[in-house]
């Protein structure tokens, strides 16, 4: 920080994505400090050992790697993204986030489902979700949710389904069930019927074939780490209450005083002229009332109570010996007596695991051993988060036997789940627009505070992370842009030339 920002003291709340970008863009020396609650940086970004390799607890592919996606340009700018992820063709396939993979349809009866049936019914829901997309800005809406928007227009076709025979129409709607639990782990929601219609189509999906990071995702804020001044991020401080809109001098100098104390947990306490909060909006949910004194205006308090912030788990089987055909990359879970025109089963202690969508595989073997990773959204994430690994790992071994319709298949060796519900820091996975809410209270939440611009002491509070960019929320490239643009923010205020290499 130089020119005007000389003497001004910056500190970021959260050593996430965001908080790193931010700490990126303002140059990371003067009086920068970034607080991290966790004994490590990176926040939903949790790359861990695991079999032979490594295991992403939370985020997983680059979505959407091509030159407009700023985390691409990063990790290539830094060597960490393999020969594939470097092709054109690759940056220029427009896949919608959704790469299609080599996968084998499980049916909950023990057989392999016809791919071509399978493939006919994604077809239907992919053409079924973009019509979803393009309710953005209608004044007149069939219906308030994405999910049942999607129920109404199954419900249309339901006559049509299967070529009208009974049991192919039984199946279609179940792999229809599938599909809309999938959704719900894009989304990070427990049904599709929170999930807002209208503002569905304003998150944007950039091209470029998803990709992952060889050496974990957690290289990325790694990297970044080490390009800031040693002893810029302290770990383990927890930051407890926020006071803005006042008057704080350090103890024995009375020649300044600043207009933002940042209390933590462990009783230390800094002053500073403006504070990026990068928290998750899990995190602002449960605890802005007290986190902040003056409280947050009602405006912003309400964005943060109306924007959904819903859990998506993963869990990681390694097995001796793979079960599935080398080809394949994905394992897909279809209960065959369900129907997404019938209410879900709300008996998480029996059922929890009928929300796994399936299976990743991790590729390639020689890398990862035998692992496949397996999503699951919502509630029935939550409950599985209760559980003891020894019982994850025995209802997987248990449904994985159901689905191959072998009662002899081995169980896996080792069980690794995330569970970011339980995270006190995170309390989910990430934001959706919720019904009831919309993009403005995306911006209501990026807003800088004291609202008024006029303010002798502007931009006290700064909020960046996933859940404040209108259009990349979710994602990692949302929540580094968001760090930028709030440092960027600061840059100006200082009117100091911004000091980090452009990429
Ligand atoms: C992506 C992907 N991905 C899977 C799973 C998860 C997420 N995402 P952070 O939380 O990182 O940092 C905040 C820090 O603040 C944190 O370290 C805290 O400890 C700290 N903190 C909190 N309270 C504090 C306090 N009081 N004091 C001090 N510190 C405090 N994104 O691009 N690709 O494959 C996935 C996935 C299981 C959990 C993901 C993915 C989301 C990203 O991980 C996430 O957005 C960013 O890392 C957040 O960074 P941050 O800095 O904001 O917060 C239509 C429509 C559809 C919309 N969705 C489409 C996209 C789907 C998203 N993809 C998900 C898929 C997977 C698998």
């Amino acid at each position: 920080m130089e020119g005007g920002g000389v003497g001004r003291r910056v500190v970021a709340v959260g050593a996430g994505l965001a908080g790193l970008g931010a700490a990126q863009r303002l140059g990371g020396h003067g009086s920068l400090r970034l607080l991290e609650a966790a004994g490590r940086i990176g926040g939903r970004v949790c790359t861990r050992p695991f079999a032979l390799g490594l295991a992403e607890m939370g985020a997983h592919w680059i979505h959407g790697p091509s030159p407009g996606n700023p985390i691409f340009r990063l990790a290539t700018s830094y060597g960490l993204l393999g020969p594939e992820a470097a092709r054109e063709e690759n940056q220029q396939a427009e896949v919608g986030g959704h790469p299609p993979l080599p996968s084998v349809t499980y049916g909950s009866s023990g057989k392999v489902l016809s791919p071509t049936a399978v493939s006919e019914v994604h077809h239907l829901f992919d053409t079924l979700l973009d019509s979803a997309r393009a309710f953005r800005g209608a004044e007149e809406l069939p219906a308030p949710s994405v999910g049942q928007y999607l129920r109404g227009e199954i419900t249309q076709r339901v006559s049509t389904l299967g070529g009208g025979r009974e049991d192919a129409q039984r199946l279609q709607l179940a792999i229809l069930a599938t599909c809309l639990k999938l959704e719900c782990c894009i989304s990070g929601t427990h049904s599709m019927d929170l999930v807002a219609l209208e503002p569905f189509g304003e998150y944007v999906s950039l091209p470029g074939l998803d990709c992952t990071f060889p050496g974990g995702y957690s290289s990325l804020p790694d990297r970044m780490l080490s390009a800031l001044p040693e002893g810029t991020v302290l770990l383990n401080k927890p930051v407890r209450t926020i006071r803005w809109r006042g008057s704080f001098c350090e103890e024995g100098d009375k020649t300044r005083d600043f207009p933002v104390r940042v209390e933590c947990e462990d009783g230390d306490a800094f002053l500073a002229d403006h504070v990026i909060i990068t928290v998750p909006l899990g995190f602002l949910k449960e605890r802005h009332q007290d986190f902040f004194q003056p409280p947050l205006p009602q405006q912003k308090a309400e964005a943060i109570r109306r924007l959904g912030f819903g859990t998506n788990n993963k869990i990681f089987l390694e097995f001796e010996k793979p079960f599935w055909d080398p080809q394949q990359q994905l394992l897909e879970v279809v209960w065959e007596d369900e129907s997404p025109l019938e209410e879900p089963s709300t008996n998480l202690e029996a059922n929890w695991f009928k929300k796994l969508i399936g299976f990743v595989i991790l590729q390639p073997p020689d890398q990862h051993g035998h692992v496949l990773c397996g999503f699951i959204a919502g509630k029935e994430s939550e409950y599985m988060e209760t559980l003891s690994d020894e019982e994850v790992l025995g209802t997987m071994t248990h449904l994985l036997r159901t689905l191959t319709g072998n009662p002899h298949l081995p169980a896996p060796r080792r069980v690794l789940r995330s569970q970011w519900h339980s995270a006190p820091y995170t309390r989910g996975s990430y934001s959706y627009v919720a019904i009831g809410s919309s993009g403005d209270d995306i911006d209501a939440l990026a807003q800088p505070l004291p609202e008024d611009p006029e303010d002798p002491r502007p931009l006290q509070l700064l909020f960046a992370g996933e859940a404040t960019h209108r259009t990349f929320y979710s994602t990692t490239h949302g929540a580094l842009l968001s760090g930028w643009r709030e440092a960027e923010r600061l840059n100006q205020l200082f009117k100091a030339p911004d000091p980090a290499p452009q990429v």
